[in-house]
This record gives C-alpha cells, structure tokens and sequence, in this order.
C-alpha cells in the first residue's frame, strides 16, 4: 500500500510538471484528487487495513494527497504568470497615440437663429413666451379676428384634429393667451417663437411645418413708429447695421393698418441683383397695429390700449442671412449641411 500511494504521487507530479496548459492541468486534478480518483479509493478502502496500518496508511495518503495539491496550485500560478507576462509581451500599448476623434454634435441653425432673434428682442425690454402645437379653433383663429367665414379658415388650409381642435396655424395664440392673462392690463412685451403647421405640398420654398417668431407690444400710446424703430433696430442687429428697411401697405385680418417689411438688399446695397429681383429690396416680415377688435377679445379696452404685432418665418430668415437655396434642407438633417453651422 505504501508503495502504491509512493508511485501515485511521483506519476500525479509527473503528469502536473508535463501539463502545458490550465485545462491539461485542471484534468490531473480531476483524476487524482477527485471523487473517483485513486487516493479517495485508499482513504475509502481503510477499514479493510489491521489497527496498526490504519493510523501510518491514513497519515500517508494524506500526505500525497495535500503535495499533489501543493504542485498543482503551484504549477497553476505559474501558468498565469506565463500567460500574462506572454500578453504583456504580445500587446503593445502606445500611449502617445492621438486618441479617437468624438463626433461633436452642433447646434441646429433653426434654434440657432430663434435664440439669436429672441436676445434682439430681449434686449429691447420683450419677454419669451411659449405655448401648445395643438390649439383650440378659438384661440388660433376666432380671438385674432378671423370668424368662421373667413377664407384662411378652410378645413383645407389647416391639419384639424375635431372641429374645435387644430395644429396651430401661427404662434399668435400664444399672444392671445398672454393677453388675456394680464387681464385688460399693459404693458404686454413678447416674442413668441415656435413650430407651426399647414396643409400645402413641400417645395423649396414651403414646408407644411415650419418655424414662426411673432411678436407683440401693446401698452398706453404704443404708434407706427415705435413699430419701426424697433422692426428697424431688429434688422440691423440680425442682418448687419447697414441694412435699412421700408415698409409697404398691405392686409392681415388681425391688425390695422397692416403692412409688410422689407428689408435692403444685402448682395447688391440697392442696385438691384437676382436675390432682390432687380427691386434692391427683400420681403421679410409682415406686421402692423393690432386690430382694435383683437384687443377687446383678449380684454384690453381699445379706447385706453394700443399695440403692434409682426410675424416671420424662421427659415426665410435663415435661407436669406446663410444663403439657403431649399427649405428642405433644414428638415433632410444630412450631416454635411448641419455641420456647417459649428460654432468654433
Ligand atoms: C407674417 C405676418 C403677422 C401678426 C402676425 C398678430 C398677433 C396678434 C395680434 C395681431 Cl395677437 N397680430 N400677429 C400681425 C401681423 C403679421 O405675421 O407674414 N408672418 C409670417
């Protein structure tokens, strides 16, 4: 027996110096340490062994067990040295490499002009307000002096949800709404920037939703020309201090007298070119007094107040100032196009 245990242990440390990998070596302590292994059958097979064997073969196998153990767990550590010091050796890491350039996202110019035309207005004494995409037929219409028969009602014109609800066809309701919360009381000093909606096919021009900024003062003796100046002041803030602009008669149903402004040609300072049409002048926003009737809707006596309202296009904007050649461009968001508006 004591031979036997003596052989079993030369050939476990023979076969555990041979294992030239983790999983050749975890199979020599499977079949010798394991539950079937030869050692667990000397341990088992005790009881057959004289008392004098007993203690001296017990103490033995014991011993071969906890060696082989020993060279085992040994030869495992150095296995993974080898491994890792091989990993080390095979994996180089420059670390004076240039790193993986991060993709910088840039902000949309849409949201950039809005931003840029809200701090010209902020800085002359307007306030920001917002309000909902999905409006009631009251406030998007009714309460700007548009009745029922009007023609820019048209079920056609507009995206309705019931008879009563719509996508907002202009970011007036959102004055109508602040107005009636000051409750017949002045000053009101907003810009209301927003996405509004209309039934018409997409062209280069046109886009069934776009982006509106409109704004509105109404106050004690608010005139014509606080309209200008500050239409005026606007202008040469956003467009650049030699641009001039002059306002022409026109019509809207929620101010009287309306008219349309315009603003110089910035390509040929006048003369006249292809982008002003040979005019020298460009369209770009429509505005006027505020309808005496819109005033006493939203609670403001007409007799006491007086105010203006003016509206444009976002995208016009942009197109005019960035030489945008379709509108479409804004809403395609094809990376080349957007990544031109990086601020640096
Ligand atoms: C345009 C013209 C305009 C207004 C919008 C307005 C709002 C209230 C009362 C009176 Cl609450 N008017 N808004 C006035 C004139 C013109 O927009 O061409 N927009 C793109």
């Amino acid at each position: 027996m004591k031979e036997t245990l003596e052989a079993l242990l030369n050939e476990a440390l023979k076969k555990v110096e041979l294992a030239e990998d983790e999983r050749s070596l975890q199979e020599v302590r499977v079949s010798y340490l394991g539950k079937k292994g030869p050692i667990t059958e000397v341990l088992r097979g005790m009881g057959k062994l004289s008392a004098e064997e007993r203690p001296v073969i017990g103490q033995l196998a014991n011993e071969v067990r906890d060696q082989i153990k020993a060279s085992i767990d040994l030869k495992e550590k150095e296995l993974e040295d080898i491994h890792i010091s091989k990993q080390l050796e095979e994996e180089k890491l420059d670390v004076t490499m240039p790193g993986r350039p991060i993709m910088q996202g840039s902000r949309h110019p849409l949201q950039s002009v809005v931003e840029e035309v809200e701090d010209a207005f902020i800085g002359l004494g307007f306030n920001v307000e917002e309000g909902p995409e999905v409006e009631s037929d009251y406030y998007n219409f009714e309460a700007l002096n548009l009745p029922k028969d009007h023609p820019a009602r048209d079920m056609q014109d507009s995206f309705y949800f019931t008879e009563e609800l719509l996508l907002r066809t202009q970011t007036s309701p959102v004055q109508a709404r602040t107005m009636e919360r000051h409750q017949g009381k002045g000053p009101v000093k907003i810009v209301c920037p927003g996405k509004v909606f209309r039934r018409d096919n997409d062209d280069a021009t046109h886009s069934h939703q776009f982006m509106q900024i409109e704004g509105l003062y109404v106050d004690h003796n608010v005139r014509m020309s606080d309209l200008r100046g500050v239409l005026d002041a606007f202008v040469k803030r956003f467009f650049g201090e030699d641009r001039e602009i002059r306002l022409r008669p026109s019509f809207f149903p929620f101010t009287e007298p309306s008219v349309e402004v315009d603003v110089s040609c910035g390509i040929c300072k006048g003369t006249g070119c292809r982008v002003c049409k040979q005019t020298g002048w460009i369209e770009v926003l429509g505005a006027g007094m505020v309808h005496p009737r819109v005033l006493e809707m939203s609670g403001f006596d007409p007799n006491q107040y007086s105010g203006f309202a003016f509206g444009m296009g976002v995208e016009r904007l942009a197109m005019l100032k960035y030489a945008i050649d379709d509108i479409r461009h804004f809403y395609t968001n094809d990376v080349r196009f957007l990544s031109q508006f990086k601020r640096v």
